[in-house]
């Protein structure tokens, strides 16, 4: 019996002792052989043995109930510290998304000129021949409207080239004042290093009674915007021409990259041009149907702006949805 004492004292594990339990309780364990044994030993001597055998066995009984009890303990704590959480535990972060430098930049410049009270609207990038090129002074066989240039579909609909069909829109369904903006995608028949066939764009438009709109009033809110965009920068303007607006200008700031001393981004001429603008073309007016009014318009490329702002070289690069260079920008 006294090595099932020990085993019993010494069993690891709950499993180790229900293996002990069967060989000494079970049906054909010690004790029940010892039982068995005992019917054939001599009559006078089967009271005691049996007294005996149930002393064991209630001692037995007692010794395996503490010990089950104690394994059991020491089983759940082991359990419980191998599944505690240790929440001062480093982990793998998470990664946080961000807006791409493009959104973040429109983001700014739609925040300017709502600050300014421009209203901001949006409209479809498949458009139509008159809202897209004919109201915006382009007539059939203009060279802007040819198959090089922009994408079309059947029946005269095309992926508007530039936002302006946004204002003409507007101009058609609303009378003026008009002080907006339109920014949004549209599409060109261009790729190469300075040109993707999708990039962004936001154009302003301001109308109101002939007389009162000036070239002052344009050249003062650019000025205005492009120090805001980009800081203390130096702004020029020069003439230039667009179809839609007389007359009209290019807008240059002073080169970001070698604040005008000239390198390579501004060709060494000290100026970046990031802006075209002018007075409404009186053409443009008369397509929308206003009359006696005057106005100012603008464009502007939104990822060009993103690259100035962020140094960025190759403006393909915006458009690649390379992971390195988007965490630049969280
Ligand atoms: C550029 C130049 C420009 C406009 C866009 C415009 C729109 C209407 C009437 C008159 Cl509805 N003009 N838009 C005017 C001047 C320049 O964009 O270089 N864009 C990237």
């Amino acid at each position: 019996m006294k090595e099932w004492y020990d085993a019993i004292k010494q069993a690891q594990s709950v499993d180790k002792l229900e293996e002990i339990r069967i060989s000494v309780f079970g049906k054909k364990g010690v004790l029940a052989d010892e039982f068995a044994r005992m019917k054939s030993a001599p009559d006078d001597q089967k009271a005691l043995i049996a007294k005996e055998l149930n002393t064991h066995k209630n001692v037995l009984t007692n010794e395996f109930t503490a010990r089950k009890i104690t394994l059991q303990t020491l089983e759940l704590q082991a359990h419980m510290k191998a599944e505690a959480i240790d929440v001062s535990m480093y982990s793998t972060k998470s990664q946080a998304g961000a807006l791409h430098p493009v959104m973040e930049t429109m983001d700014k410049i739609v925040e300017y000129f709502s600050s300014m009270n421009f209203a901001v609207k949006t409209g479809n990038m498949v458009e139509d021949d008159f809202n897209n090129f004919e109201a915006l002074n382009l007539p059939k066989y203009h060279p802007a409207r040819d198959m090089q240039d922009t994408f079309y579909f059947k029946d005269e609909m095309l992926l508007r080239t530039h936002t302006s069909p946004v204002q003409i829109r507007t101009m058609m369904t609303t009378k003026p004042p008009i002080r907006m903006i339109a920014p949004g995608a549209v599409f060109r028949r261009d790729y190469d290093i300075t040109h993707t066939p999708m990039f962004h764009q936001v154009e302003g438009l301001l109308v109101d009674k002939e007389g009162q709109v000036s070239f002052a009033n344009l050249k003062f809110i650019l000025e205005d915007f492009l120090k805001y965009m980009f800081g203390d920068v130096k702004v020029r303007f020069r003439p230039s021409f667009f179809p839609f607006t007389e007359p009209s200008a290019e807008v240059d700031i002073s080169c970001v990259f070698c604040a005008g001393e000239g390198c390579r981004v501004c060709s060494k001429t000290g100026w970046l041009e990031v802006l075209g603008c002018g007075i409404v073309d009186p053409n443009v007016f008369e397509a929308v149907k206003y009359r006696n009014v005057s106005g100012y318009a603008f464009g502007l490329g939104v990822e060009r702006f993103a690259m100035l702002i962020h140094h960025i070289g190759d403006l393909r690069s915006l458009f690649e949805g390379d992971i390195k260079l988007l965490e630049q920008f969280q």
